[in-house]
């Protein structure tokens, strides 16, 4: 019998972990959830642990919307209104386990600005380069929007970027979306990783 063992990938300090928007207006109650958004916030907190263990970077963005975000139906865009800063639909879900020493980027914070990346006009890139990171791994909602631009991103900067696949969730608007953006992260150059990877 042929066993075949995976390596395992063994993180270090030049690794960042970036959760993505695990806020309740995402999550079942909120304004905007995500299908199974829920599914997500037990696998991050492990994937936390095992980056505090490695003394691993920690980043965690959040849309951080004004209240008269170009993006709300109200305002012409396609979302109901959520993630509006400073309220309870904006603030990340409680029971992520979020370490002390976590760095939180804010996106979409302008009235007519939309941001689906976690580097768009953010200090993310200045942020993982004071850290040195090579390798980031993203995960989170949603898997179609803010984590496949965030991916891509990553990508194009240079980083080593995987997907937690088994940590993402999408919004599937027009069914197909999620495998879509899936293919597409894989296409440019994404690994697909599990928590068993580790
Ligand atoms: C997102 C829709 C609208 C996301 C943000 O975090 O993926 N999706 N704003
Ligand atoms: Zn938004």
């Amino acid at each position: 019998m042929v066993v075949l063992l995976k390596k395992k990938i063994r993180l270090n300090k030049t690794d960042a972990l970036i959760v993505i928007d695990i806020q309740n207006d995402f999550l079942s109650g909120g304004s905007l959830p995500v299908p199974s958004g829920e599914e997500v916030i037990r696998v991050l907190n492990d994937y936390i642990e095992v980056f505090k263990k490695a003394r691993g970077n920690i980043f965690a963005t959040r849309d951080w919307h004004p209240a008269n975000h170009v993006s709300f139906r109200e305002n012409g865009g396609i979302w109901p209104a959520h993630c509006i800063r400073e309220t309870k639909g904006a603030q990340f879900h409680p029971k992520l386990s979020l370490p002390k020493n976590v760095i939180v980027i804010s996106k979409a914070t302008e009235p007519v600005e939309e941001a689906y990346s976690g580097f768009d006009n953010t200090n993310l890139l200045k942020e993982l380069k004071k850290k040195k990171v090579i390798r980031v791994f993203i995960g989170g909602l949603a898997t179609d929007y803010c984590v496949k631009n965030t991916v891509l991103d990553a990508l194009k900067f240079g980083f080593e970027t995987s997907l937690l696949i088994d940590a993402s969730r999408g919004i599937d608007s027009t069914p197909g979306d999620v495998q879509r953006a899936i293919d597409l992260m894989q296409n440019n150059g994404t690994k697909k990783i599990e928590f068993n990877s580790f």
